[in-house]
């Protein structure tokens, strides 16, 4: 009973690895993948929930076929998404995608009620217009008896049992940073049905059984299983989750809620272990998934690892925008949003797929540099590495130029961050493991090959180069 199925469902795809935890070591082996992305129904965006779950139950029995038997499951998702349930227990409708344009202006509206220094000061949460309180505030609640975000929703599909795993309740807005309990005042303040949240949950309880295999819950919020698996060895270590998402900040003790954290949208959200994910949303390579998706509808050739070669020739640092800006989280046409950018910030515009490309890695090495810098800033740490998990890992291209740009070395890897930190929560849940952070992150370094690379390895921009073209985009 050693391995251990971690369900993953990233923003850009679903998969369920196998770790198998054996001689203090974990070997990952993926055995289902299945694409995921935004569902436009009636004009607005939903995830497709009855489909991802067939991609669930589909790779656990996969799981099963390749292992036999499982020592346990656990789920992780993306953040903030929901489901609201009838009385019945019966979900009501597909729930809505973090990137549709209902919450366009509610943050100012809940900030009417509720000051927004007063919600930060409570809940530490960066403003997202996608966060759930700004969804909910959104949201016709008639006939809703109960609501579970993403991963709890499929772990009462398999379970029966209705949670809300902490570590994905710190992105709704509606849970007190210090205490970890509802804020069930500011919820009422605003208008929301306190009885629609769930029992709150730690990571690494027994949450039910799938069958007579154990689920177990994890940091179910996917950035917080994949800063369980960064494969730190000292304590002064910056992160970045890069996925469709680039999460990027420090692992703390204690939540930062200052005026000055707050001007810089910095979150403090939940890690497993009592922990704090001190961090900024940076765009991601959602920007770069898109652009392709743009390019293969035009009928355009748009392979990812041809267009990143041919990005590495062409010269750094001629465009840069805030691939932070607003106008980037919506779907839609990117390479023509990044040429707007350049043209309003009086640069170049982007001429050539290749160009659209470097523009892309290269603001978001510049929107890490800021990241890893005021992080470090704000909570008053030193950061001597910066560790990349996720997708962005086989990005060798992105990781030199973040080495660049924030000047400091980069540990690349592992790729499936958010599974792996699954996989060890759960083995340590079910005795397998035992221990600290610490103790985990040692187990799951073991199986990883890591590379690294150094700043001005291969003849980057230089720190002052980086400063201008900050400068030229205002960051
Ligand atoms: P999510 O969990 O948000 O769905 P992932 O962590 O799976 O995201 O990362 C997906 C990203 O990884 C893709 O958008 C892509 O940019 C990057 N990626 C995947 N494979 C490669 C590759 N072979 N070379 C470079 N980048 C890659
Ligand atoms: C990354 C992620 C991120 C959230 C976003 C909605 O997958 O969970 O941490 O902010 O999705």
């Amino acid at each position: 009973m050693s391995a251990f199925a971690a369900v993953d469902l990233g923003a850009s795809s679903g998969r369920v690895i196998v770790g198998d935890v054996r001689d203090g070591r974990v070997v990952l082996r993926e055995v289902h993948r299945f694409p995921n992305g935004p569902v436009r129904v009636d004009g607005s965006l939903h995830w497709d929930a009855r489909g991802l779950y067939r991609g669930v139950l589909d790779g656990l029995r996969a799981a099963t076929d390749a292992v036999g038997t499982l020592g346990g499951v656990g789920i992780d998702s993306w953040a903030v998404d929901y489901g609201l349930l009838d009385a019945d227990g019966e979900l009501l409708g597909d729930p809505f995608h973090y990137r549709d344009a209902r919450t366009d202006g509610v943050p100012e509206r809940v900030f009417a009620t509720i000051p927004a220094p007063e919600l930060y000061a409570r809940t530490g949460l960066q403003v997202q217009p996608f966060n759930t309180v700004f969804q909910l505030a959104t949201e016709h609640l008639d006939g809703a008896r109960g609501l579970l975000l993403m991963p709890d929703l499929f772990g009462y599909w398999l379970t029966g049992e209705r949670v809300a795993e902490v570590t994905n309740a710190s992105t709704t807005g509606l849970l007190d940073a210090t205490t970890r309990t509802w804020a069930t005042d500011l919820a009422q303040r605003l208008g929301i049905d306190t009885g629609l949240l769930p029992t709150l949950r730690d990571a690494g309880e027994l949450l039910g059984h799938h069958g007579s295999v154990p689920v177990w819950t994890v940091g179910s919020h996917d950035t917080a299983s994949a800063v369980v698996a960064v494969p730190a060895v000292s304590d002064d270590f910056a992160y970045i989750s890069c996925g469709t998402w680039s999460l990027v900040g420090l692992e703390l003790d204690r939540p930062v809620l200052t005026e000055a954290s707050r001007a810089a949208n910095f979150t403090n959200e939940a890690g497993v272990d009592g922990t704090v994910r001190y961090l900024r949303n940076v765009m991601g390579l959602w920007v770069l998934q898109e652009s392709i998706r743009t390019w293969t509808e035009a009928g355009l050739p748009a392979d990812l690892p041809d267009l990143l070669a041919a990005a590495a020739r062409v010269p750094a640092l001629t465009t840069v925008v805030d691939i932070d800006g607003p106008a980037f989280l919506p779907p839609g046409d990117m390479p023509a949003r990044l040429a707007a950018e350049a043209v309003r910030t009086g640069q170049r515009p982007p001429q050539t797929q290749a160009e659209t490309v470097r523009c892309i890695l290269d603001s978001l090495a510049l929107a890490y540099r800021r990241a890893v810098r005021a992080a470090s800033a704000l909570a008053d740490r030193d950061v001597t590495v910066v560790h990349v998990v996720g997708g962005g890992v086989r990005n060798e291209l992105l990781c030199q130029l973040t080495a660049d740009a924030t000047g400091l070395p980069v540990v690349a890897g592992p790729v499936e961050g958010a599974a792996l930190g699954n996989v060890l929560v759960q083995a340590r849940a079910a005795g397998a493991l035992s221990g600290g952070l610490a103790d985990l992150r040692a187990v799951g370094a073991r199986g990883l090959e890591l590379r690294r690379y150094e700043p001005g390895a291969t003849g980057g921009p230089t720190e002052r180069q980086w400063a201008a073209a900050a400068a030229r985009v205002g960051l």
